[in-house]
C-alpha cells in the first residue's frame, strides 16, 4: 500500500476517526461466517490513515489477542506505532472489549458474579492503561453485555449500583495514575443483550449525576442506538451539547426498526445526518467525529475503502450543505418570522420574583392572534430538501 506523506493535508482539520473494528470487520454475523480475511492492527491502521482519517482507535483486544504472549505483544505494539507514525494518525479513544468472551455473558460490571465484576475491573484497567501508552484521553463504555433477557435473573437495581461502583473505582484508577482520561458512556437498547441498562444517551446523563466524579464522565452517542430505540438522535445529541457532556460521538446509520446496522454515515436516513451535522458544525463541536461503522457484507477490501470514504465524503458534503443552508436568504426568512423576541418578556420570564410573576398573571393575551399565522415550516423543510437535493 502507498506510505502517504504524512503532512497535515485537509481533512485533518476535520477529526475523523475509525475503530480498528470497523475497517477490520469480516463479514461475520449471525446467519454466516466471515467473508473477508482478518488483517494485522498495522495493516488497518494503513487503510484507515489512506481514507483521509486523522485517528485511530481500539478496544484492548482489537489491537492485542487476548491470550498473546508478552513478545507478540511488544511486535503487535511495535508495527501498530510505525503504521500511525507513517499515516500521521492519532490515537484519541481507547475501550475495553468487555463483551466477546464467555465470561461476560451475564455483564461484566453488572454480573451477579462478584469475580466476574472484579475480572472486568482488572481488564479494563489494563486496557486503561494501553489505551494512556498511545495518547488517548477519552475512554468509551458500551455496557454491550450490561443487562437481561429475564428480569428474574437480577434486580436492576443492583445492575444500576455495581455499574457505578466500576465507574467511581475506574475514575479513581484515572486519577491515581494522572491518565486524564475523560469517560464517555455509550447507550443502546438492546443486542446483543434482550434488554441493556442505560438504554439511551438520556438514562447515561441522568446516571453521571449520581457518580463521585460526575464531572470526569460524558456520553459517547451513536447513531444506530438511539434510532434503534425509536427516538430523534438529534435532540439526544443536543442535549448532551447542552450540558457540556458530548465528550465522543459515534456516526453511522441505521433503519428504523432493524437490528443494530451501524451502517456507513448518511446511507439509510441523510436527512437526520444533514441536522446532525448541522448541530455539530452550528455548536463548534470539536470532538473526535468516530465512524463507528462498517462495510456490507457484500464488500470486499477495495468495497471497505468504498466504504470509508464514503463516510467521509458524505460528512464534508453535508457540511458544505449546512453552510448553503445557515446563508439561504429565504430560509432566514422563514426563520425571522417565526422566531419572536421580546426584551421585556424576556427580562419579565427569564429571572422569577413576586414582582414579575405578578405582572405575568396579570397580562392580557389574545391566545387567537397568537394562532392565527401559519409558520412555513412546509416551505422551509422543501426548501431544505432541495438543498439537500443539489436543486438549490
Ligand atoms: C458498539 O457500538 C460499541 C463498541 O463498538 C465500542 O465499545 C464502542 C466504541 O465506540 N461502540
Ligand atoms: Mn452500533
Ligand atoms: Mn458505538
Amino acid at each position: 500500500m502507498a506510505k502517504r506523506v504524512s503532512t497535515k493535508v485537509g481533512g485533518k482539520t476535520d477529526k475523523f476517526t475509525f475503530g480498528l473494528w470497523t475497517l477490520g470487520n469480516i463479514g461475520r454475523d449471525p446467519f454466516g461466517g466471515p467473508v473477508r480475511a482478518a488483517l494485522s492492527p498495522a495493516h488497518i491502521a494503513r487503510m484507515i490513515g489512506e481514507a483521509g482519517a486523522y485517528g485511530v482507535n481500539f478496544h484492548d483486544n482489537d489491537l492485542l489477542p487476548i491470550d498473546a504472549s508478552p513478545k507478540k505483544k511488544r511486535a503487535i505494539i511495535a508495527e501498530f506505532k510505525k503504521a500511525l507514525s507513517d499515516y500521521n494518525l492519532v490515537v484519541p479513544m481507547a475501550t475495553t472489549n468487555l463483551f466477546s468472551e464467555a465470561v461476560f455473558r451475564d455483564g461484566a460490571f453488572t454480573s451477579s458474579d462478584a469475580r466476574v465484576r472484579a475480572y472486568a475491573l482488572q481488564k479494563t484497567m489494563q486496557a486503561m492503561d494501553l489505551g494512556a501508552q498511545f495518547g488517548a484521553k477519552i475512554y468509551v463504555f458500551w455496557g454491550g453485555r450490561e443487562g437481561a433477557e429475564t428480569d428474574a435473573a437480577k434486580d436492576p437495581i443492583d445492575g444500576i449500583r455495581h455499574f457505578r461502583e466500576a465507574i467511581n473505582f475506574l475514575c479513581q484508577y484515572s486519577i491515581e495514575n494522572n491518565y486524564g482520561y475523560r469517560f464517555a458512556l455509550e447507550a443502546k437498547p438492546n443486542e446483543p443483550r434482550g434488554h441493556i441498562y442505560l438504554a439511551t444517551t438520556g438514562n447515561c446523563l441522568g446516571f453521571i449525576e449520581t457518580l463521585d466524579y460526575p464531572e470526569m464522565v460524558g456520553v459517547n452517542p451513536e447513531v444506530a442506538h438511539e434510532s434503534m430505540a425509536g427516538l430523534n438522535f438529534v435532540h439526544h445529541v443536543a442535549q448532551a451539547l447542552e450540558a457540556g457532556k458530548l465528550f465522543h460521538i459515534d456516526l453511522n446509520d441505521q433503519e428504523s426498526g432493524r437490528y443494530d446496522q451501524d451502517y456507513r454515515f448518511g446511507a439509510a436516513n441523510i436527512k437526520q445526518a444533514f441536522f446532525l451535522v448541522k448541530l455539530l458544525t452550528d455548536h463548534g463541536y470539536d470532538g473526535p467525529l468516530h465512524f463507528d461503522a462498517h462495510a456490507y457484507r457484500s464488500e470486499d477490501y477495495q468495497g471497505v475503502m468504498d466504504f470509508a470514504r464514503g463516510c467521509i465524503a458524505t460528512y464534508r458534503i453535508l457540511k458544505e450543505k449546512v453552510a448553503r443552508w445557515n446563508r439561504d436568504g429565504e430560509i432566514r426568512d422563514i426563520l425571522a418570522a417565526s422566531h419572536i423576541e421580546d426584551e421585556n418578556l424576556a427580562k419579565l420570564c427569564g429571572e422569577f420574583s413576586p414582582a414579575s410573576a405578578k405582572t405575568l398573571k396579570a397580562m392580557k393575551f389574545d391566545r387567537h392572534a397568537l394562532a392565527a399565522k401559519g409558520l412555513q415550516y412546509e416551505r422551509l423543510d422543501q426548501l431544505t430538501l432541495e438543498i439537500l437535493l443539489g436543486k438549490r
